[in-house]
């Protein structure tokens, strides 16, 4: 690793001393959930790889440095500046770096350099994807195409009903990205369990995992495994209240010609002002269990 890399002492530590790591990412955090409590999620996310086994890695970009894993203060540094930070996917880093700026990276930008740091193992909420309208707009996530190129396994809730999930789908069947649905049989909506959408393989403990991972990225397949983690039970939302607000949603972004990497964040916030706390502790509640189930992934990848 270069010197644009800074590692928290935890995770060297983890690095040196051969233990389990599970990378987060941090756009989540400022541009995904309200403050207090995108801090509170982030610390808690932590707390939940610990104590079950595993070294949390928060990653951002600080003053130019690429951070693998946050100290508390640079998590609430990002937590408040919110959405003053530049959203980062993989082609702002060395912009950031020259600039010496603050980024928070998506799943694009951490997968990066989770994978630069050797991190097999990632939880987070939601992936992007192709966007409904893509066919005329071309809004189609970089996360999609990051995740066919790098060796890096997302533990997420599938994706918001804010995207067309049969294109998005689609995209990831062309570009061969493995979809493993977690004790499930298809693709999950975020707030919702189930859906339409069959996903291709389904496995029902985390030692299968683990191993699909090993056999994939030791056959040469390089590139990113999704992992689809249901939304528990309890916190789960119904899917046409759900729909009206995305609908009501995207009409606002394209009124208001919202266009590019503001999109998601715009639809986000959206969303969240017109759900409110209910969608929001949803949204926290199925991000704690993805970094649970991460957990036991990065366990059992690391004994095999
Ligand atoms: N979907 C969510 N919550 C999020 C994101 C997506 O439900 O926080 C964030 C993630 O960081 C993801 C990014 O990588 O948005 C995708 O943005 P875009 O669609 O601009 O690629
Ligand atoms: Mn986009």
């Amino acid at each position: 690793m270069n010197s644009f890399f800074v590692l928290s002492a935890e995770v060297k530590a983890a690095l040196e001393q051969n233990k389990p790591i599970v990378a987060l990412e941090s756009t989540i955090i400022t541009h995904g959930m309200p403050y207090p409590q995108n801090l509170e999620t982030a610390l808690q996310c932590e707390e939940i790889i610990r104590q079950n086994g595993c070294t949390p890695a928060t990653i951002a970009v600080i003053q130019g440095k690429c951070k693998i894993g946050l100290n508390k203060d640079e998590l609430t540094y990002l937590a408040k500046k919110g959405q003053q930070v530049l959203k980062a996917s993989r082609r702002d880093i060395p912009y950031l770096i020259v600039e010496q700026l603050d980024g928070a990276t998506t799943v694009s930008g951490t997968m990066f350099l989770a994978n630069q740091a050797n991190i097999k193992v990632f939880a987070t909420g939601g992936i992007g994807g192709v966007h409904r309208n893509a066919e005329e707009t071309f809004d189609i996530s970089t996360d999609l195409d990051e995740l066919a190129q790098t060796s890096v396994a997302v533990v997420c809730s599938g994706a918001k009903s804010i995207l067309d999930i049969g294109k998005t789908l689609e995209w990831l069947e062309t570009k061969a990205v493995p979809i493993i649905g977690y004790q499930t049989s298809t693709f999950p909506l975020f707030y919702s369990a189930q859906s339409e959408y069959p996903v291709p393989y389904r496995f029902d403990s985390s030692q299968k995992i683990a191993e699909f991972l090993k056999t994939k990225w030791e056959s040469n397949l390089n590139g990113g495994i999704i992992i689809a983690n249901p939304i528990p039970q309890k916190w789960e939302l119904d899917s046409e209240w759900m729909e009206e607000k995305i609908q009501s949603s995207i009409q606002t972004a394209q009124n208001k010609k919202i266009r590019g990497k503001d999109v998601t964040p715009f639809l986000l916030q959206e969303i969240g002002h017109l759900t409110g706390n209910v969608s929001l502790q949803s949204n926290i509640q199925l991000v704690y269990n993805n970094c649970l189930i991460a957990s036991f992934i990065a366990k059992d990848y690391h004994a095999l």
